[in-house]
């Protein structure tokens, strides 16, 4: 049936109508949230072409740059470079020029309960940048440039090369403990000796830097910013410090290492793999230089309507010790890639697909299985990374996210592996044991009731007796300031309240004081949560006895600016959580 078009006047009726009915049911989605899923691309900076389209209002050229500013600053998150959707739906003038500048302005300014934030009623736009928008949206999506082999080499420094490297360890620190600390909008990471709660360095990495990881042999420290540079960090020097770097797309986010050493070859080291949002690919590169070796593409087909998609970004990249492989999630394509490694100039690539949109994930206990979050499909995929197939797709609560899961033995469950929420409170707990308990294997055996959603990062350690789940993004501060542990062995008593913020004593600052991500340390008796402020608010690291669950040091220091993911080597090199 063909649904008449509507007039300007009765499309903004019904768009305000549909908005506020829905509104009813559902609440607005929090600043934090909002912030989380919306941060600001780097490709806001970079050059691109105006396109336009000839059925949509017309645009001066100050005016389109303008609103892509805006775009790529406000929409890229959701929406995709290319404007195809991911956690937002698609914006491409097919869809928009029919629904007309007053129908979108509405959205823009007003939200929906579905997610989209209420950009002018909150005070973030003007109503003439919501107007721009509106018209924006309805020209051809400009596309960022290319980042070819070329591009890369030209940004490949090796700044101390592997002969002059020290050829043993010149420091007295206790490395396997080092802490990784993302130091987010300064660019930085911070190394703290885990022991001492001192920091050992701040090292200058990439634009808004993310993730953090070990080399197999426990030497190295890989670091991504968003912008796509990797820097590796020598942990052997007297001061560990940069020894290459490479920009390896314009935005990105993951990073990892090859672990695999069995019958096909000894890979401990011996390469790198970097993941980009921005151009859609990834790169494995030599494990001492950073050189880049080999770029793959990850445009292709969707899983499900298997249509085309020009920009699916590489989320999570995990190191199989199965196989030489490195296991790649592609987000909007919703297929994880088995790379083998063995051989890169005859790269073999298993395609699995289980849902989209793939974003963060980690292993089982026996590192078999890896879980990966299907994040808008509210689904949990296991892949079998020996079998090289999928074992099974979940479903869950809404919006699993577990940064890497927590895995512990529940008492009557045995092996699970959990994950919480952004969109909900509850705990998701799956069973992973398909040998002793295979009734309850990749099944949901429990689901707790956690604080509130918000929830980005849970965490255990296979000597912990605990749970411990954050809620950052929960717009009461009196969650998002706090962490919810549970006993393990009485899950169904339910969870006590571990107050981090003010236990960071800060409070007299009044920044946002988010507590986020549990990370333990190496004997696995401590575990350390951020208290993430404004890049102008102290923040702080409080360091929590697992067994009391009682404060045990906060680190305070001017140059803690942001803190937020954290990385124990050994933990990380092993990938115990
Ligand atoms: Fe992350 C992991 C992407 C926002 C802190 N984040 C990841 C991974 C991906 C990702 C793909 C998995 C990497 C891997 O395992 O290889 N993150 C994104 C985004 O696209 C998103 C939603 C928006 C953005 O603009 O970047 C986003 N992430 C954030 C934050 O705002 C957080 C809370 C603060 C920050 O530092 O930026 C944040 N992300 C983290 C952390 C991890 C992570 C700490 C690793 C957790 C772990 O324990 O492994």
């Amino acid at each position: 049936m063909k649904i008449p078009r509507l007039s300007s006047v009765a499309a903004v009726l019904l768009a305000t109508l549909v908005i506020s009915a829905a509104a009813q049911e559902q609440k607005a989605i929090s600043p934090a949230e909002k912030n989380y899923q919306a941060g600001t691309s780097p490709l806001a900076a970079e050059p691109m072409v105006q396109s336009t389209n000839p059925k949509a209002p017309p645009m001066a050229q100050a005016e389109f740059d303008a609103a892509r500013k805006i775009y790529f600053e406000r929409c890229a998150g959701c929406h995709g470079v290319l404007r195809k959707g991911a956690t937002g739906k698609p914006l491409t003038p097919d869809i928009t020029v029919g629904k007309g500048t007053d129908y979108l302005k509405v959205f823009i300014a007003y939200g929906s309960p579905a997610g989209m934030p209420n950009w002018q009623t909150s005070g973030d736009l003007t109503e003439q940048q919501v107007d721009m928008m509106a018209r924006y949206i309805q020209h051809e999506p400009p596309t960022p440039p290319e980042w070819s082999m070329a591009d890369m080499k030209s940004t490949w420094k090796v700044s101390v090369p592997p002969a002059a490297r020290p050829k043993k360890k010149m420091n007295d620190y206790n490395l396997e403990n080092i802490f990784s600390t993302t130091l987010r909008d300064s660019g930085e990471v911070a190394l703290i000796d885990g022991d001492t709660k001192q920091i050992i360095s701040i090292v200058k990495t990439g634009y808004a830097v993310h993730i953090s990881r070990t080399s197999a042999s426990g030497r190295y420290i890989f670091v991504i910013g968003r912008d796509g540079r990797v820097n590796m960090i020598d942990l052997w020097m007297a001061k560990p410090d940069t020894v290459a770097e490479i920009r390896i797309g314009l935005e990105a986010r993951s990073v990892e290492t090859s672990k695999y050493k069995g019958k096909e070859g000894d890979f401990t080291d011996k390469l790198v793999i970097a993941g980009a949002y921005w151009p859609p690919q990834f790169v494995v590169m030599k494990g001492d230089t950073l050189e880049p070796l080999k770029i793959v593409s990850t445009r292709g087909m969707t899983v499900d309507t298997q249509e085309y998609h020009p920009e699916p970004r590489v989320a999570s990249i995990v190191a199989s010790h199965f196989r030489p492989e490195f296991i790649v999630n592609v987000k909007e394509t919703g297929k994880t890639l088995m790379v083998d490694y063995s051989n890169i100039d005859a790269l073999k690539i298993t395609e699995i697909g289980s849902a989209r949109f793939l974003h963060d994930g980690g292993w089982d206990s026996t590192k078999r299985y890896f879980m990966v979050a299907a994040n808008n499909s509210n689904k949990i995929g296991v892949i079998d990374a020996k079998a090289g197939k999928l074992a099974a797709l979940i479903d869950v609560g809404k919006i699993p996210h577990p940064g890497r899961g927590a895995n512990f033995v529940h008492p009557k469950f045995g092996p699970v592996w959990s994950t919480g929420h952004l969109g909900d409170e509850s705990v998701s707990l799956i069973g992973t044991d398909p040998v002793k308990h295979k009734a309850q294997a990749f099944k949901v055996v429990q689901t707790l009731k956690g604080q509130g959603g918000g929830s980005l990062f849970l965490k255990s350690h296979p000597k912990s007796a605990h749970l411990y789940v954050d809620t950052p993004l929960n717009p009461d501060a009196k969650l998002s300031q706090s962490v919810a542990v549970y006993d393990i062995k009485a899950l169904d008593k339910g969870f006590k309240v571990l107050p981090i913020a003010e236990w960071a004593g800060i409070t007299a600052d009044g920044g946002a004081m988010r507590v986020v991500q549990p990370e333990f340390n190496k004997a696995g008796d401590e575990v350390w949560f951020s208290v993430w402020s404004a890049k102008d608010k102290q923040s702080a690291i409080v360091v929590v006895d697992d067994k009391t669950l009682k404060l045990k040091t906060v680190i305070k220091d001017k140059r803690l600016i942001t803190p937020t993911g954290k990385f124990n080597v050994f933990n990380t090199q092993h990938d115990v959580y």
